[in-house]
């Protein structure tokens, strides 16, 4: 609302009165991006609460949100860049004198090896805190010239984007959940990791949508806080999901229960995808993923029924095998069923602080989805429509010769603990030239770099909630138009030197004589040049990144609490009816996503698990964010991260809470503390990622965690677009370990 008057206003005043000011702002601790208010008294934040005048989001804000202070007052909060001497200490340095250092050491490795031997990565917090600093990055890299860029996305679900390429994409958004008549997750939990369902409240969303008659399907080993809810749940072993999807479109077309006429009108190649899913009967793929064939023809007659249906793959599924041709196919159960908006319906919820994207109701036709972009040395692999594979940057820099990688700056990214294969990474930390960090903290990567640029924490820089855009665009936006403003609201700590994530690159790009031109994320504005001689102020910056967007910046950033309702609605962006001469085509029968189908065919009725053996699966835990938010957070909050097991499979093991047990892959072993957990499907043990010693050869199991990267191999059934190896469906053995390992050895 634009002007919280009245009884809330009067509180504010109250407060404002006395010693407490509250702010409001934008939470940036996840990409749910929460509206929050933070109470600030002496220049201290010292509380912060969910936003009750932001209709949308209602109040609703999470624990490691609210916690959030508690980090970023950390002892260990980083408040001077740091350099790192020959004894491996690391010593405060200035800002000044670290670009200085930084700029001559980069011109030397430019000038004797050329711009592919510098790279950069992109972690999640970049995408984040840093959403604005990233195209300015960008930006100082085109002008050096190194096409070495990553982000964590291809570590992550890339497998959506390179869906959207080999299948084709329709140029509408899909249905949201929001209309839905049935909701299918596979191997998602948005009720903790506020991914997968709209932004906002999960739990309140979910439960008005069940009241108002929605139906939940759930697939997932774990009996999650979200399969909780569902009205029918497959508990299924880990990396079946292409096998369990080919089932259900089986029954769906032999059923005749999907959209014929859109078929017709738009989808190629049903009739090769007939005769692909042909081998998938429920009753094989039911008895291989350990569920009940009944259930599973119950769910695609539930899905395949439906007038409106959402479907999702969150991160499970997507790294326990071929997360592109498991996206393909959940792109081709939408097109089959005919779950898109057509002409003339309203997009709910266009882009807000980006130009909106024009909606068509017709298809963009399918497009390769390798063979572009930066050739990698490794596995043949290339850019993909997700970026350039991140599992193969540490043989990039391990592997000597031409283009080897000598120089890596890692922004709000931790890589030895979230990329796959630890050991593969701790060696290329290692082996580095120059190993720049962009963190608040001493990251387990830190440990290896030669310095660290402390940045601005959330709270003191100025923040537009673009990323919900993002999520729109792969369809798990906020379901209705949507933005907020939220400025800084605390001061820089008094005697710290910090830079912005983006300040320090163009602090370097001033030292090599080099002039940023900033990209706009979707190619929809011209690139903004920047002045050279002075940098811009981090509010100029957010109305460069949101140049020509659907409403101005000005505008969203006059109401405090969120611009959303019928403030947001106008313009409007609705569906236009396909050109006449329109002869594109959704592609359901790619050959190689075929050829795909056909090998896991093949292998029907052999993917059982032996007795003795356990598949590892990844869970979100609610008090973390990845690496962030756990180890530093408030007191009384674990550091390590469990094993957690099925009771009779404890039993089995002989092992009871907080006992160790060592957990083994083809790879490498790591020692975690054991917790017990019906929730569990027997066979299958859950551990989060992004915890675990630096060193690939230390276990500290009550520390820092055990490490499931470490457990990980980049060359085991990756995807041949986005080389993402399999994350999570590891198989595993577990022993007990008598003697407790000593903590740090
Ligand atoms: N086995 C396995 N591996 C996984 C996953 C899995 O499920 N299983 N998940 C994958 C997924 S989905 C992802 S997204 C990746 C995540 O991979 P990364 O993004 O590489 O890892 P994070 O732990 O998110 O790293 C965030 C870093 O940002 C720092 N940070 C915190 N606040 C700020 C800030 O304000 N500014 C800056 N500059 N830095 C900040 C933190 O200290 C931390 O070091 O991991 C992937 N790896
Ligand atoms: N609190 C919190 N929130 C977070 C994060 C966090 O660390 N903490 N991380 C953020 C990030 S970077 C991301 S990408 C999102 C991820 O969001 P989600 O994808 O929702 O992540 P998870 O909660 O790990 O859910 C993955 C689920 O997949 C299941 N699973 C594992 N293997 C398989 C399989 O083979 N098949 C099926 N069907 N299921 C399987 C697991 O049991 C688990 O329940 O969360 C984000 N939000
Ligand atoms: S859900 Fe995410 S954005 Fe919302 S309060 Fe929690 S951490 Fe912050
Ligand atoms: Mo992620």
């Amino acid at each position: 609302m634009r002007d919280p008057g009245g009884a809330e206003g009067r509180r504010r005043h109250e407060l404002m009165a006395g010693l407490r000011t509250v702010h409001s702002t934008v939470c940036q601790v996840c990409h749910n991006c929460c509206p929050i208010e933070v109470a600030v008294e002496a220049g201290r934040a010292v509380e912060i609460t969910g936003n009750k005048n932001n209709r949308h989001y209602a109040g609703f804000s999470c624990g490691k949100g609210r916690r959030q202070l508690a980090y970023h007052y950390s002892p260990d909060r980083l408040l001077h860049s740091q350099k790192r001497l020959p004894s491996g200490e690391f010593v405060p340095i200035s800002s000044a004198q670290v670009m200085d250092e930084i700029a001559e050491r980069l011109q030397g490795l430019l000038a004797e090896h050329g711009p592919r031997a510098v790279a950069l990565y992109f972690g999640t917090q970049a995408f984040q805190t840093a959403g604005s600093s990233m195209p300015v990055i960008k930006g100082f890299l085109n002008a050096i010239g190194t096409p070495m860029v990553f982000d964590s996305v291809t570590i992550d679900q890339p497998g959506k984007m390179v869906a959207r390429a080999l299948h084709g994409s329709w140029l509408a958004p899909a249905h949201t959940a929001d209309e839905a008549e049935v909701l299918l997750l596979f191997g998602a939990n948005p009720l903790v990791s506020m991914l997968g369902l709209p932004s906002g409240n999960p739990g309140t969303w979910l439960n008005r949508r069940l009241e108002e008659g929605a139906r939940l399907i759930v697939v997932d080993p774990r009996r999650t806080e979200t399969a909780r809810r569902a009205e029918l749940f497959l508990q299924v072993r880990p990396g079946h999901d292409v096998a369990i999807l080919a089932a259900m479109l089986r029954v769906i077309l032999a059923e005749d229960l999907g959209d014929r006429q859109f078929m017709a009108s738009w989808v190629d190649g049903i009739d090769r995808l007939r005769s692909a899913v042909a081998p998938f009967t429920p009753e094989a793929v039911a008895r291989n993923a350990g569920i009940d064939a009944d259930d599973l023809v119950r769910a695609a007659r539930m899905y395949g029924s439906a007038r409106s249906g959402f479907v999702d793959a969150g991160t499970g599924p997507n790294m326990a095998q071929s997360g592109s041709t498991l996206e393909y196919l959940i792109a081709v159960l939408r097109s089959v069923c005919g779950h898109v908006r057509r002409a003339g319906e309203a997009v709910p919820d266009p882009l807000t602080l980006y130009p909106a994207l024009p909606a068509i109701a017709q298809p963009m036709p399918p497009a390769p989805a390798t063979g572009f972009g930066e050739q990698l040395r490794v596995r043949n692999l290339t850019s993909c429509p997700a970026g350039l594979p991140v599992s193969a940057l540490a043989d990039e820099i391990l592997l000597e010769g031409e283009g080897q990688v000598r120089a890596l700056f890692s922004v709000g990214g931790n890589p030895v603990v979230a990329w796959p294969d630890q050991v593969r990474t701790t060696a290329a930390m290692k082996a580095l030239d120059l190993l720049v960090t962009v963190d608040p903290f001493l990251s387990n990567t830190a440990q290896f770099a030669d310095y660290v640029i402390a940045p601005r924490m959330p709270l003191e820089v100025p923040h537009v909630t673009q990323i919900l855009d993002f999520l729109q665009v792969l369809g798990i936006g906020p379901g209705a138009p949507y933005a907020q403003y939220g400025p800084a609201v605390l001061d820089v700590p008094e005697g710290s030197d910090l830079l912005s994530e983006w300040e320090f690159f163009y602090g370097l790009a001033q030292r090599l004589n080099l002039s940023i031109e900033v990209p706009h994320p979707f190619g929809m504005v011209d690139p903004v040049a920047l002045d050279m001689s002075k940098p811009p102020t981090e509010e100029e910056l957010l109305d460069i990144v949101c140049a020509g967007s659907r409403i101005p910046l000005d505008t969203v950033r006059q109401y405090r609490d969120g611009l959303e309702g019928e403030a947001a609605a106008e313009p409007r962006v609705v569906v236009a009816p396909a050109d006449p001469a329109c002869t594109a085509k959704l592609d359901a029968a790619n050959p190689e996503m075929m050829a795909d189908l056909e090998a896991i065919a093949g292998s029907l009725g052999s993917h059982g698990t032996s007795d003795d053996s356990f598949v590892l699966v990844g869970r979100r835990e609610t008090h973390a964010a990845n690496s962030s938010y756990n180890a530093k957070a408030a007191r009384g909050i674990r550091r390590y991260n469990p094993v957690y097991l099925n009771p009779a499979d404890a039993e089995r093991l002989g092992v009871r809470d907080d006992d160790l047990v060592r957990i083994a892959s083809a790879r490498a072993a790591v020692v975690a503390v054991v917790s017990v957990d019906d929730s569990m499907r027997p066979g299958v043990v859950a551990l989060s990622h992004a915890y675990g010693p630096a060193e690939a050869d230390v276990d500290d199991p009550w520390g820092a965690g055990a490490s499931t990267a470490r457990l990980a191999d980049v060359e085991d059934d990756y995807d041949r677009y986005s080389g993402q190896p399999r994350m999570s469906g590891i198989p595993v053995v577990l022993s007990p370990v008598r003697q407790p390992a000593p903590v740090g050895g």
